[in-house]
């Protein structure tokens, strides 16, 4: 292996202790992997060179822990975390494994589980902070029907941005200063859950009290399985200063969530998905929120967690390839150019700018004419993918 692409703590790798932890249990079949401890999970992830590691409450602390044990588990995942140099950047709460979340958590009909979801939430944020989390994630895991029937899909909207706004108060109070992430998914293992994009995300944000509090955590497989290009929907939320976390994996289109190794099926979504990253500068961590497939022993899930950022890595450097290719800048410099010495015109209203605009005699049939090189610049792109310019 070239040592260019060995994963560094600058580029701030981190995996769910779900997910090298996953030991391979879907809905058609048992466990193939053992179980392993959060501090066996810690010593994998560094031995594979992971910057850090990111949990809910009960991948570290089982659900019926007393606080006895609770206070043993912390301590020797502290003393991993000291012995190997991992951080935790992100944390979050299991809010659908349980019966008791079986229709959900913020948004369940009945008072008792909403209560009990944020009494879980803020005891999931405290063992976050603990462990110095700036960022804690919000997926919806149940929060969704079957039916339309069981509950009111507006009541839902205002019970999800009332606990929001309950555990933004939380952060507040505590003095935690940790930035809340929401994640969409548009199905899976509800029907339909709510708010299913990031898109939908992003608008309903606004309607809570601290939005300033308040981002997005946008996962590549959910985008994909309702169709959509992820890229562009990370691009909307960096452009509103909301991209605050990632997770990273790969997606069949139109299938059940796959969590796939990142870049293992749509490699050229995931090279631009790179290229924006790298691009804009985004600072957070580069999380990957997938699994081994099922076949696989110890040294799969090893090969599966350095595929995920090796290949991270060589897309990184496709992308500075790409920047650098004086035929693909070329081509983008010539599409880009004002021919007509029309850029004056736009922008920011005048009504002086409005007038000449009207009075202007554009040649539609010519500009329609045009040619625009795309599918140059397209194989162009493959061909640097590729390796062959
Ligand atoms: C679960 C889910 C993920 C979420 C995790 C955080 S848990 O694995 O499939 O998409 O990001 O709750
Ligand atoms: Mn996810
Ligand atoms: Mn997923």
């Amino acid at each position: 292996m070239s040592d260019q692409y060995q994963p560094k703590p600058e580029h701030k790798f981190t995996f769910g202790l779900w997910t090298v932890g996953s030991v391979g249990r879907d809905p058609f079949g048992a466990p193939v992997r053992k179980a392993k401890s959060p501090v066996e999970l810690v010593h994998l992830l560094a031995e594979v060179g992971a910057y850090g590691l990111n949990f809910h409450d009960n991948d570290l602390i089982p659900i019926d822990a007393t606080p006895v044990e609770r206070d043993r588990i912390v301590r020797d995942f502290k003393a991993a975390l000291k012995e190997t140099g991992l951080v935790v950047p992100m944390a979050t709460t299991n809010l659908f494994y349980e019966p008791v979340f079986k229709d959900g958590a913020f948004t369940s009909n009945d008072p008792s589980v909403r209560a009990y979801a944020l009494q879980k939430t803020m005891n999931a944020i405290d063992l976050g902070a603990e462990f110095g989390a700036q960022v804690y994630v919000f997926w919806g895991g149940r929060e969704g029907v079957e039916t339309d029937a069981s509950k009111s899909g507006l009541e839902s909207l205002k019970r999800f941005r009332e606990a929001l706004n309950f555990l933004c108060e939380y952060n507040l109070a505590q003095g935690y200063k940790l930035k809340f992430a929401l994640e969409a998914k548009p199905n899976e293992p509800r029907g339909d859950l709510y708010l299913p994009t990031t898109g939908a995300m992003l608008g309903f944000i606004e309607t809570l009290d601290h939005s300033e509090m308040v981002g997005v955590n946008p996962e590549v497989a959910h985008e994909q399985m309702s169709g959509l290009n992820f890229m562009h929907a990370v691009a909307q939320a960096w452009d509103v200063g909301k991209l605050f976390h990632l997770d990273l994996n790969d997606q069949a289109s139109g299938r059940y969530d796959q969590d796939f190794r990142f870049g293992s099926v749509n490699l050229k979504s995931a090279f631009f998905l790179v290229k924006f990253l790298e691009d804009v500068g985004y600072p957070g961590s580069r999380h990957f929120d997938a699994h081994a497939y099922r076949t696989e022993d110890e040294e799969g899930v090893k090969a599966f967690a350095r595929g995920c950022m090796r290949t991270y890595l060589i897309l990184k450097e496709k992308a500075e390839e790409w920047n650098k290719d004086q035929e693909i800048q070329g081509i983008l410099a010539e599409l880009n150019t004002d021919q007509e010495k029309v850029s004056p015109l736009l922008g920011v209203y005048s009504s002086e700018k409005a007038a000449k605009l009207k009075a202007r005699s554009f040649d539609r049939e010519a500009l329609g004419n045009r040619g625009l090189s795309y599918e140059r610049l397209d194989q162009l792109t493959l061909e640097v993918l590729l390796g062959v310019r």
